[in-house]
């Protein structure tokens, strides 16, 4: 049965106070198990815009599932797609409040910067890299608002896709010198090696998780706008973290990219 409209903005409520409030809640599926994913991405969509209401302005978006495994372990076949506001950009110099998260975990990204807008439903990787300025080694900092980081995938995109902070290197690329799917990625945290991917394992290239996004976007007559910040999918495994360590992720020709992260004040 379909959710009404009171029901959706009694979730987005419930999320948002959640994240708010750093505090973890019970997954929504548990009280709407037929929640669909296109409900899903509409309650997403409303929780965007309180965010917009409250001052936060959208800078990009992020694909998330984008690795095969990934998948299986959730059971489905698609990627999955959330916002990211200007308030989720964090800076490698200043270390982030550990306060500031539930149960955070960092994961391994490349950031593309698009140089023109992108919309339609057949989308190839060579066009997203014909438009891409630049690529840029990240950090996504996610932090799911469920108990244990455990959801549904309508759970997920609802809470928009565990959003909650990012750091973009500072050596940015253009694409067309780069070969982004054999690129290598190293994670360390506190000097120790934690995960070792490569670029191929976002849905075989970074850039063919970005033409999804236009092309799944594109279904729906939207798409991706020049000057937005795209976090193309975790390359590795998420990795948990505690109040003062430090994590670095280093690739080949991309440079690294590292946050610290304190304990309070
Ligand atoms: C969902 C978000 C996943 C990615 O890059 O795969 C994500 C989650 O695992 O909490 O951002
Ligand atoms: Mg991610």
């Amino acid at each position: 049965m379909p959710l009404t409209k009171g029901i959706d903005n009694k979730i987005v409520d419930y999320l948002y106070s959640a994240e708010k409030e750093r505090r973890e809640v019970e997954k929504i599926s548990d009280q709407y198990p037929d929640l669909n994913l296109e409900e899903a991405y509409r309650i997403q969509e409303k929780l965007i815009q309180k965010r917009e209401e409250d001052g936060c302005r959208r800078i990009g978006l992020k694909i998330g599932l984008t690795s095969k495994a990934k998948q299986e372990m959730m059971g489905v076949h698609e990627a999955i797609y959330g916002y990211l506001t200007d308030d989720m950009l964090a800076l490698e110099w200043e270390p982030i409040n550990f306060q500031e998260w539930i149960h955070p975990k960092a994961e391994p990204e490349i950031a593309f910067m698009i140089g023109e807008d992108l919309l339609g439903t057949n989308v190839t990787a060579e066009d997203v890299i014909r438009e891409t300025k630049y690529v840029a080694p990240a950090i996504e900092i996610i932090d799911s608002r469920y108990v244990n980081f455990k959801f549904t995938l309508a759970d997920v995109i609802a809470d928009n896709c565990s959003s909650s902070k990012f750091v973009v290197g500072s050596k940015w690329v253009s694409p067309k010198t780069l070969n982004l799917e054999d690129i290598g990625m190293v994670m360390s945290k506190n000097g120790e090696i934690a995960q070792t991917s490569s670029g191929a394992a976002v849905l075989g290239h970074p850039a063919e998780s970005v033409a999804w996004l236009v092309n799944k976007l594109g279904e729906a007559g939207k798409g991706i706008k020049k000057g937005d910040i795209i976090l193309s999918g975790a390359i590795s495994e998420a990795i948990s973290f505690a109040p003062n360590d430090n994590i670095l992720v280093q690739f080949d020709e991309l440079g690294s990219v590292s946050f610290s992260c304190k304990s309070s004040n």
